[in-house]
């Protein structure tokens, strides 16, 4: 769907009228808004014509649902807020970024890059055969991996999960939607 990006930060008035948290990403469609990417995403899967995001077959949604869950709650904590957070939100005096925080979560990020590699494995999916929500949960997590040393040395060593990530990192969907450059250079 055309949409128009407004970039503002968590807690400015903007986000707070929507969010009552203040957190983004924060949904305006004429007189709705809406909080939290899963409530965001059923309604624009809901309210558009278009291929679904998710499936009308109970088992397909609830593997699907079941991915989401496991990418918010053990990947995305672990990968983007310690590890990606280190460097780019390190806390160090000097800006560089935050050894000890890295060096914490790299030997937690290993099996669930194992985990994930085995996931994909047999469908070049993360649910089912086709490309839907989960995997657009997990994919802008994988950008962001790509783009430090030591969990890009990683997702190459998982030869399943690194053709996934070039594969469906050519969708038009995705190329859309890719983030803007990253402070200090990456990406
Ligand atoms: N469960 C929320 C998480 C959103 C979230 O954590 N957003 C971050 C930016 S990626 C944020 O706004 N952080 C500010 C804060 O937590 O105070 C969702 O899925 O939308």
């Amino acid at each position: 769907m055309p949409y128009r990006l407004v970039a503002v930060m968590p807690h400015t008035p903007e986000v707070d009228a929507i969010h009552p948290l203040g957190k983004i990403p924060a949904l305006r469609h004429g007189d709705v808004t809406l909080c939290e990417s899963r409530a965001i995403c059923l309604y624009i899967d809901r309210a558009f014509d278009g291929p679904p995001l998710t499936s009308a077959d109970p088992l397909a949604a609830a593997r699907i649902e079941q991915w989401i869950s496991i990418v918010t709650t053990a990947i995305d904590p672990l990968f983007l807020r310690q590890y990606v957070a280190a460097y780019i939100f390190p806390g160090t005096q000097d800006g560089s970024p935050n050894r000890p925080v890295i060096d914490a979560a790299l030997p937690k990020m290993k099996p669930l890059f194992a985990l994930l590699d085995r996931a994909v494995a047999a469908t070049g999916h993360l649910a089912g055969h086709g490309f839907t929500l989960a995997d657009m949960y997990l994919m802008p997590i994988l950008y962001y991996m790509d783009k430090m040393p030591e969990s890009r040395a990683m997702l190459r060593k998982t030869t399943h999960l690194a053709s996934y990530f070039a594969r469906h990192l050519a969708r038009r969907s995705v190329a859309e939607t890719l983030p803007p450059a990253m402070p200090g250079g990456r990406g």
